[in-house]
């Protein structure tokens, strides 16, 4: 969940091709690496080693769940995502910018063919908008933006359209939680932030390139419909009520359900220099440091507190919110996601993969899960790119390697439900956003990919590719 370009076209410094390093995963996970200039880029035959996993678990998926919405590597079966006995050939969208990144050309071309001829977008069913928008919309945009295939970005636009109900027919503007694709039927009026706020790349990207503003004019009253209802102290909770704008949820929180909330005030600055976004951004981030930032043996954590009074209410943390050590990097606060991404590499120190939630002040999984969750390394990634630091390509190595020997099985790679069983306990799924995160990333860390612009880019929360494809 990252985002590379500035307004007004400001561009990063090109890092790749930075200092070698010579590392063993203790030294990577405590930052403890030497530099030594003159040795090769330990990193390049790993990235050829992402492809070959990556191959590996797109054929699993070609052969036992060629659209379906996602594999289960396991059973060697599909599943559906979006609608109960339907598909929206998630994986296969989710894939479209990674399969062109990693110069898989003919299974592009069949994934392109899949979007063009089989995608089925007038189902007489509801989908969660949020999901749709950064999985849907986003992987048609970036499919677009590898291929130039005019048919990808007329789907992104029909999905669009038939998502547009939600935002309105909601009084406020946040939007409705689902939609009927066929009937534009809403229902669902208490929506968590994310959800709300999470749309404004997508959409407003739909609108730069079909001149179209109603996608991004909806966009953005959905935040603003948020973030002119802050409290008093700036904060804001969870949840919020579409109809009536009363909030449900009032815990402050970076946790889920709000996390890439946070994100897209960012991002939609960054990408369409509207100067609301940018002071919302900046007037909520001051309120997240003042009453959320946790500072504890050099790291830094983010605990919960209730958005009218400020009182603390716990310390729980979300595998979820490690994206933000990357946010708080490319938001001119480096120093800050250093400290972040430093708390969340302890907790590898902890644990052999991240659970989805924990107790940082006692180190304890809350929750014992591992959805192969991309946040860790997503924020190497953006790290990495903002601060040069080799580190964070090591921090990845790291991680890249812990999942190939707790992950990996036969037909490619699968949740684990439980981290601290001995062995790990798995699930049977290969989640859309591994193809179109995890995979992306670490390629993106690891090899010099010669279809990407590292100096100006960006990369949706779902790892979409919206600008800097070559
Ligand atoms: C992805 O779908 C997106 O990154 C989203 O913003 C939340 N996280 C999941 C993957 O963990």
């Amino acid at each position: 969940m990252t985002k590379h370009s500035r307004p007004g076209g400001l561009t990063r410094r090109r890092l790749l091709g930075g200092l070698a390093t010579t590392l063993t995963p203790a030294a990577a996970l405590a930052g403890t690496a030497s530099a030594s200039p003159a040795a090769p880029d330990p990193y390049a035959a790993l990235g050829a080693d992402v492809v070959t996993e990556f191959r590996t678990a797109w054929d699993s998926y070609r052969r036992l769940a060629w659209g379906r919405d996602e594999l289960r590597p396991l059973s060697g079966s599909g599943s559906d995502f979006f609608i109960p006995g339907g598909t929206l050939g998630l994986t296969i969208i989710e894939a479209l910018d990674t399969l062109y990144l990693m110069e898989l050309d003919s299974e592009l071309s069949a994934a392109v063919d899949w979007v063009k001829n089989d995608l089925r977008l007038d189902q007489r069913a509801p989908v969660q908008v949020f999901e749709a928008i950064i999985r849907l919309v986003g992987g048609l945009l970036s499919g677009y933006a590898a291929t130039k295939d005019s048919a990808l970005l007329a789907r992104a636009g029909e999905l669009a359209d038939r998502l547009l109900p939600a935002f309105q027919r909601s009084a406020t503007g946040a939007p409705y939680r689902y939609v009927n694709l066929a009937t534009g039927e809403v229902h669902g009026a208490e929506v968590p932030l994310a959800e709300v706020g999470t749309c404004i790349a997508e959409f407003g990207e739909l609108s730069r390139l079909t001149g179209n503003r109603t996608y991004f004019d909806a966009a953005k009253k959905a935040l603003r419909a948020v973030c002119e209802r802050r409290s008093p102290l700036d904060l804001v909770g969870t949840t919020i009520n579409v109809e009536t704008g009363a909030w449900v949820g009032t815990t402050a929180t970076l946790d889920p359900p709000v996390d890439s909330f946070y994100e897209y005030l960012w991002d939609g600055w960054t990408l369409f220099g509207d100067k609301d976004l940018r002071t919302w951004y900046d007037t909520l981030t001051a309120a997240v440091f003042e009453r959320l930032a946790d500072r504890r043996n050099g790291r830094l954590w983010f605990r919960q507190a209730d958005m009218t009074t400020g009182r603390i209410t716990g310390h729980a943390q979300s595998e979820l919110t490690a994206f933000y050590a990357g946010l708080l990097a490319q938001s001119g606060r480096p120093a800050d996601g250093e400290r972040y991404h430093d708390a969340w590499t302890a907790a590898l120190g902890t644990f052999r993969l991240p659970p989805e939630y924990l107790d940082y002040r006692a180190m304890r999984a809350l929750n014992p899960a591992y959805p192969l969750r991309p946040e860790y390394v997503d924020s190497c990634l953006f790290l990495w790119l903002t601060t040069g630091k080799d580190l964070y390509r090591s921090r990845a190595r790291e991680l890249y390697a812990r999942q190939k020997r707790y992950c990996k099985v036969a037909r490619g790679y699968t949740v684990v439900d439980d981290v601290t069983a001995s062995p790990m306990r798995l699930g049977d799924l290969t989640p859309g956003y591994w193809y179109s995160e995890n995979m992306k990333y670490y390629y993106l860390l690891f090899a010099k990919a010669s279809r990407f612009d590292y100096r100006n880019n960006y990369l949706s929360t779902e790892g979409n590719v919206l600008r800097g494809l070559k």
